[in-house]
C-alpha cells in the first residue's frame, strides 16, 4: 500500500494537489483538490476513466470528469423551493433547471485534504468542503467529508458524509466515465452492462422525471447483461432529446450494476447504498478535447454510472424526499471493483 500527493496547479489562490492511492498491485486512482475529481483510475497498467491534465479545462469545460457531484446530484426542476416554510431561489445553469448542484456545484470548488491513512489492505484519503449557507441558493452551511479508499482486491470504495445547519436538500455522487477497453480511441457502445433494477424514470424534454416505468420489453432492461448498444434505437421517444441514455434505474434491493468489455476482458462491479443509478454515454459529450494521455474526446466515450437519490425528488410526489435536518447526518457508500476475466 502506498500513498504520494503531488502539486498538479493552481486554482484561484488555492495550490491544486493531486493525492495517489496504490495497492501496489494493479490499481492506482488519482483523486485531485479540486471537486474531489477522479483523475485517473489505472488499472493494470492503463487508464480508465476519461480525465484532463490541466485545472483549467476541469474549471471551464464543465464536463464533470470524475468530479463530485453535489449539494444536488441531478436537475432540479423548480427555480423556488420551499423549506420549513422558506422559499429558496436555486441558481440555474441550464435553462431552467439546477443540474448538478448548480453554478457553484461541488464539481468546481477546492476541497481541503482532511487525513490520509494506510492500513495492511487499504489505504485512503479524506477531502472536506464546506458549502456555505445560499451557495446556488441552497440553505444552510454544509460540511462534507469524501473518503476515498483503495483495497489490496483492486477495489476503490467512495465514502461521504454530510451535516447542515439548517435543512437543505443533498445527493452527491461521483461523476466518472468508465471505458474498460485498453484503448480510450474506442467507445464504449460494446461494453457489457448489468443493471438490477425493474424500473427507471421516464424524463420529459428537460429531462425531469415524470413517472416510474418497468424496464420490461423497453430498451431499459439490463437484468441480464448486454451491449449498450443493443436496444440505443436513437429513433425511440426516450432517446429523443437525451441522444442515448440520461435516464435514472431504481435499483433492486441486490443493487449491483456490472460493466465489462469484451476487448480487454476487464470488468467493474458497482455496489451502493443508494437507491438510483443514472446511467449517461457521455451523449453529448464536446468533441475534440484533448484528455490526459493524449487521446480526443468523442461521443459515448465513456460510461458513467452516478450512484445517487431520486433526481428532483423535492418536487416530484410520487418520489421520496432528500432532505437533510441538522439533527441528521448525511451516509453514502459506493464501491468499485475492478477484474480482468483471465485472472
Ligand atoms: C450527466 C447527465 C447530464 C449531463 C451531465 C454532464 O449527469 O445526466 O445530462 O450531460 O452528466
Amino acid at each position: 500500500m502506498d500513498y504520494r500527493e503531488t502539486y498538479f496547479g493552481k486554482y484561484k489562490n488555492y495550490p491544486i494537489r493531486e493525492y495517489i492511492l496504490d495497492n501496489d498491485k494493479n490499481l492506482i486512482v488519482k483523486i485531485l483538490s479540486l471537486g474531489g475529481t477522479i483523475r485517473e483510475i489505472n488499472y493494470k497498467g492503463k487508464n480508465r476513466v476519461l480525465g484532463f491534465n490541466n485545472v483549467d479545462d476541469y474549471i471551464n469545460l464543465r464536463t464533470y470528469f470524475g468530479a463530485i457531484v453535489g449539494r444536488v446530484a441531478g436537475r432540479i426542476s423548480s427555480r423556488l423551493i420551499r423549506i420549513d416554510g422558506v422559499d429558496y431561489k436555486l441558481n440555474q445553469n441550464e435553462g431552467t433547471t439546477c443540474l448538478h448542484g448548480g453554478q457553484e456545484g461541488f464539481s468546481f470548488k477546492a476541497w481541503e485534504f482532511e487525513e490520509s491513512k494506510i492500513s495492511d489492505n487499504s489505504v485512503s484519503v479524506t477531502l472536506k468542503y464546506i458549502s456555505p449557507n445560499l451557495e446556488s441558493g441552497f440553505p444552510g452551511e454544509v460540511t462534507v467529508f469524501a473518503k476515498y479508499t483503495v483495497y489490496d482486491d483492486d477495489s476503490l470504495s467512495i465514502e461521504y458524509f454530510a451535516k447542515t445547519n439548517k435543512a437543505t436538500p443533498i445527493t452527491l455522487t461521483n461523476h466518472s466515465y468508465f471505458n474498460l477497453n485498453d484503448d480510450l480511441n474506442e467507445d464504449i457502445l460494446d461494453h457489457f452492462l448489468k443493471i438490477d433494477a425493474d424500473s427507471y424514470l421516464k424524463l420529459d424534454e428537460k429531462s425531469i422525471p415524470v413517472k416510474a416505468v418497468s424496464v420490461e420489453n423497453t430498451p431499459f432492461d439490463f437484468k441480464r447483461a448486454k451491449m449498450i448498444k443493443s436496444d440505443m434505437d436513437l429513433f425511440l421517444e426516450d432517446f429523443k432529446y437525451t441522444k442515448g441514455y440520461d435516464h435514472p434505474f431504481i435499483l433492486n434491493v441486490e443493487k449491483c450494476i456490472e460493466l465489462y468489455s469484451e476487448k480487454s476482458g476487464i470488468s467493474l462491479n458497482i455496489e451502493t447504498t443508494e437507491p438510483v443509478v443514472v446511467l449517461y454515454c457521455s451523449n453529448k459529450l464536446e468533441k475534440d478535447l484533448l484528455l490526459s494521455n493524449g487521446e480526443k474526446t468523442f461521443n459515448y466515450q465513456g460510461v458513467c454510472l452516478e450512484t445517487q437519490w431520486y433526481p428532483d425528488a423535492l418536487n416530484q410526489d410520487f418520489l421520496p424526499d432528500n432532505i437533510l435536518k441538522p439533527e441528521g447526518e448525511y451516509y453514502s457508500k459506493t464501491i468499485y471493483r475492478f477484474k480482468n476475466i483471465s485472472d
